[in-house]
C-alpha cells in the first residue's frame, strides 16, 4: 500500500525537527506548517527531474520563507537529488555542509535562488515567470512551458518588496506565478495581529491576483487548489492556512517553534503525535520509495523534451543561450566607429551607444528602467516593451519600483536565457541594495545601469547626488563597480560586465565628458581595472588616481603641474575591484610602492574619499566630497567643491609644500 501524503509529509517534519535538534539552531515551525502542501506540490504538481536538476524546462520552485530551509533540503533530498545526502542534513548548518542557514543556489542544485531576506524569493520568482514567458514567446511551447512556484511565509507578504513585486506580476499577467501562502499567523515576535490587520487577499486581488484559500495541513485539499491556480490565467496566491510546527503537540502554533530547537521532550512527542516511529535521519523504506518515485516522474518528460530539442531547429541556439553565454564581437567594430566620430558625450549616452550595438548582436540581453528610461538611456531604439500582450518584448517598464526590478532582475539572471540588465539614478541603489548583494552573493549577472551618479546632475541637489554610494557599493563582494570616463571606456565597461559571472554596477554621468581614449588598441584597457591613461612629461612627482567624470579634470590639473615642471601620471581607475586582482608587478608599475614623498598619490572622485587611502596610502592627498552635495548647475558645483583642474592643481602644489616634498 503507498503511504498517505500526510505520511510523506511527515518525512519532511521528521528531517526537519531532527536537523534542528542536531544543529542546536535553525527553524523547525515552517516545514512542519507547510509540509502536506509542499508534498502535495512536490508529488503531483512539479514538474522536475532530480537525476538532473539543471533541466531547462523544469518548473521552479523557490522557498521565499528562506529561513524553513529544512523544508527545501528535506524535499531534494527525499526525492532523489544527488546532494543533499542525509549525511548533508545531519550537519545542517555546520561549516562546509550544502545545508547552510539558508538556501543557497551556489550550494545545491534544486536550490533555484538565495533566500532568507524576506521578500526577496517572491520578487525574484516574479523575474523567473517573466524570463519563461520571454522565452516561450521565442522558441514556443515545445522547448519552454514551465512554472514558477513560490513557497511564501508572513514576512514576504509584510515586506514593502512584495508590494513592488505582485504589482508587476499582476499587470504582467504572469499566470504562471503560483504563490503558497504560508498563512499560520505567527511570526517571531508572536501573533500577526501584533503588526498587521490588513486583508492580505483583497490586496493581491486588487494586484490583478487570482486568489484561492484552503486548509494548508490537507495535501489533498492543496492539490486542488493548485489545479485551479494552474487553469487559470493570472498569476495566483493559494492562502494555505496551517499551524506552525505541526506536530509538536505542546508547541505547535506558538512563535517558540519558529527558529529554535524544539527539544528532546518534545521532539519525541511530537513524534508520538505524528505515528513517526523511526530513530532521527531514518526514513522508513516505503516512504522514502514513494519519494523517489515522485523525484522520478518528470524523467519522462524530460526525455520527451529533450527528443524535441534534439529535433528542433533551434535547439542550438537555445542551448546556447541556457548555457549564458554571449558575444563580444561586437565591441571592436564598434569601437572603431565611435573612434571615427569622437564628440563629448555623457557616459549614460555612451552606455545607450554601446547598448545599440550590444542589443542588436546579442538577443538574450532585456533591458528596462525604474521609470527613469530617458534619463538612464536604458531603451534603444528597436527594443519593444515587454507586455503582457507581447512578452517576447526585451524592454521592462518597471515602474517606480528599484527594489522590485533588481529583485526581478534577480531571478531572470538565474532563470538563464536572458541577460537583465536596468537603470535607475546611482543615488536609488540604496532602494535595491538588498538585491544587489543577493545579486552579488548568487553570482547573477545583472547590469545595473546606474546614471547621474555624482554632484554632475547638478539642479536636483542633495537628495539626487550620490556621495558615498560609489565606495559603499565597492566594499560589496562579487559585485565590479565600473565608472567609466568617456565612450570608449564605456564600451569596454559594457563588454567586461557582459562576459562576467558576477554582477556589475555601470556608475555613469548625466554631464557630457570630454573624449580621452581617442586611438585604436589591442586590448580592452579597462580590463586591469586602472591602467595609466597620461605619462608624466618631466620627471614624475605626482600620480593622479581618478575616475568616471573626474579623469578629464585630473588630466587638466596634470597639465597645469607640467607647465610647472611638476610631472604627473594620471591613472584611469574605472573598477578597483578588478585592478585589485592584477598581479603585483602591474599594480606596482602603475601606482610604485614608494612613499608619498617621491612620487605623491593623489585620488580624485566626486564622492566620498573613505577608502581612497587604499590607493594614495595614508600620507597621499584625497580630493573629493565628504559631505552631501549642493543643488546648482553642475560647473557651480564643482567648482563650490574645488573639483576643477585649477583649484586641484593648487591643491597639490600647496600638499607638496606643506609636507616638504620636492
Ligand atoms: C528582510 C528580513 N527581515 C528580517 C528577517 C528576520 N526574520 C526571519 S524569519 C522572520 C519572521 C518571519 O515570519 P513568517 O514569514 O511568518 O515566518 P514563520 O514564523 O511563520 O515561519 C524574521 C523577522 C529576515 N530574514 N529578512
Ligand atoms: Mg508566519
Amino acid at each position: 500500500m503507498q503511504p498517505t501524503q500526510r505520511r510523506l509529509a511527515n518525512a519532511i517534519r521528521a528531517l526537519a525537527m531532527d536537523a534542528v535538534e542536531a544543529a542546536n539552531s535553525g527553524h523547525p515551525g515552517m516545514p512542519m506548517g507547510m509540509a502536506d502542501a509542499a508534498t502535495a506540490l512536490f508529488t503531483k504538481h512539479l514538474k522536475f527531474d532530480a537525476a538532473d536538476p539543471h533541466w531547462p524546462d523544469r518548473d521552479r520552485f523557490i522557498l521565499s520563507a528562506g529561513h524553513g530551509s529544512m523544508l527545501i533540503y528535506a524535499l531534494l533530498h527525499l526525492t532523489g537529488y544527488a546532494r543533499p545526502t542525509i549525511d548533508d542534513i545531519k550537519r545542517f548548518r555546520q561549516l562546509g555542509s550544502p545545508c547552510a542557514g539558508h538556501p543557497e543556489n551556489f550550494e545545491l542544485p534544486g536550490v533555484e535562488v538565495t533566500t532568507g531576506p524576506l521578500g526577496q524569493g517572491l520578487a525574484m520568482a516574479v523575474g523567473m515567470a517573466m524570463a519563461e514567458r520571454h522565452l516561450n514567446a521565442i522558441y514556443g511551447d515545445e522547448l519552454v512551458d514551465h512554472r514558477t512556484f513560490v513557497v511564501a511565509g508572513d514576512g514576504c507578504l509584510m515586506e514593502g518588496v512584495n508590494h513592488e513585486a505582485i504589482g508587476l506580476a499582476g499587470h504582467l499577467k504572469l499566470g504562471r506565478l503560483i504563490v503558497l501562502w504560508d498563512d499560520n499567523s505567527i511570526t517571531i515576535d508572536g501573533s500577526t495581529e501584533l503588526s498587521r490587520n490588513e486583508d492580505v487577499i483583497a490586496r493581491f486581488q486588487a494586484a490583478k491576483w487570482h486568489t484561492i484559500e484552503c486548509d494548508g495541513l490537507d495535501a489533498g485539499k492543496v492539490s486542488k487548489a493548485i489545479e485551479k491556480a494552474t487553469a487559470d490565467e493570472r498569476p495566483t496566491l493559494i492562502r494555505c492556512k496551517t499551524i506552525i510546527g505541526y506536530g509538536a503537540p505542546n508547541k505547535q502554533g506558538t512563535a517558540a517553534t519558529h527558529g529554535a530547537a524544539l527539544g528532546a521532550e518534545e521532539v519525541a512527542a511530537a513524534r508520538k503525535e505524528l505515528g513517526w516511529d523511526s530513530p532521527p535521519f531514518e526514513i522508513p523504506a516505503d516512504v522514502l520509495a514513494a519519494w523517489r518515485e515522485a523525484g522520478a516522474r518528470g524523467g519522462k518528460a524530460r526525455s520527451e523534451w529533450q527528443t524535441r530539442l534534439d529535433a528542433s531547429a533551434k535547439g542550438a541556439e537555445f542551448t546556447h543561450r541556457m548555457a549564458g553565454k554571449v558575444d563580444d564581437a561586437w565591441l571592436k567594430p564598434y569601437l572603431d566607429k565611435l573612434l571615427g566620430e569622437l564628440k563629448p558625450v555623457a557616459t549614460r549616452k555612451a552606455s545607450e551607444m554601446a547598448l545599440e550595438a550590444i542589443n542588436a548582436a546579442i538577443p538574450a540581453t532585456i533591458g528596462g528602467s525604474a521609470d527613469l528610461t530617458g534619463s538612464n538611456n536604458t531603451k534603444t531604439k528597436a527594443l519593444e516593451p515587454l507586455t503582457a500582450e507581447n512578452y517576447a518584448g526585451r524592454y521592462v517598464y518597471y515602474g517606480i519600483r528599484e527594489f522590485g526590478m533588481a529583485c526581478a532582475m534577480n531571478g531572470m539572471a538565474l532563470h538563464g536565457g536572458v541577460v537583465p540588465y536596468g537603470g535607475t539614478f546611482l543615488v536609488f541603489t540604496d532602494y535595491a541594495r538588498n538585491a544587489i548583494r543577493l545579486s552579488a552573493l548568487q553570482h547573477a549577472r545583472v547590469i545595473y545601469v546606474m546614471t547621474h551618479d555624482s554632484i554632475g546632475l547638478g539642479e536636483d541637489g542633495p537628495t539626487h547626488q550620490p556621495i558615498e554610494h560609489l565606495q559603499s557599493l565597492r566594499a560589496m563582494p562579487q559585485l565590479d563597480v565600473f565608472r567609466p570616463c568617456d565612450a570608449v571606456e564605456t564600451a569596454e565597461c559594457w563588454a567586461l560586465a557582459l562576459q562576467s559571472d558576477e554582477p556589475s554596477v555601470l556608475a555613469l554621468t548625466r554631464q557630457n565628458l570630454t573624449p580621452l581614449r581617442t586611438k585604436p588598441e589591442d586590448a580592452n584597457l579597462c580590463a586591469r581595472g586602472g591602467y595609466r591613461l597620461r605619462r608624466a612629461g618631466n620627471p614624475r612627482k605626482v600620480i593622479f588616481i581618478a575616475t568616471g567624470s573626474e579623469v578629464e579634470i585630473a588630466v587638466a590639473a596634470a597639465e597645469r603641474l607640467e607647465q610647472q615642471g611638476i610631472g604627473a601620471d594620471v591613472v584611469s581607475m574605472p573598477c578597483t575591484e578588478r585592478f585589485d586582482a592584477q598581479p603585483q608587478e602591474y599594480r606596482e608599475d602603475i601606482l610604485p610602492d614608494v612613499s608619498n614623498r617621491e612620487i605623491l598619490r593623489v585620488s580624485v572622485e566626486a564622492g566620498a574619499t573613505f577608502g581612497w587611502e587604499r590607493y594614495t596610502g595614508l600620507h597621499g592627498l584625497r580630493v573629493g566630497i565628504d559631505r552631501f552635495g549642493v543643488s546648482a548647475p553642475a560647473p557651480d558645483a564643482y567648482d563650490y567643491f574645488g573639483l576643477t583642474p585649477d583649484k586641484i592643481a593648487a591643491r597639490v602644489t600647496e600638499f607638496m609644500k606643506e609636507r616638504g616634498i620636492q
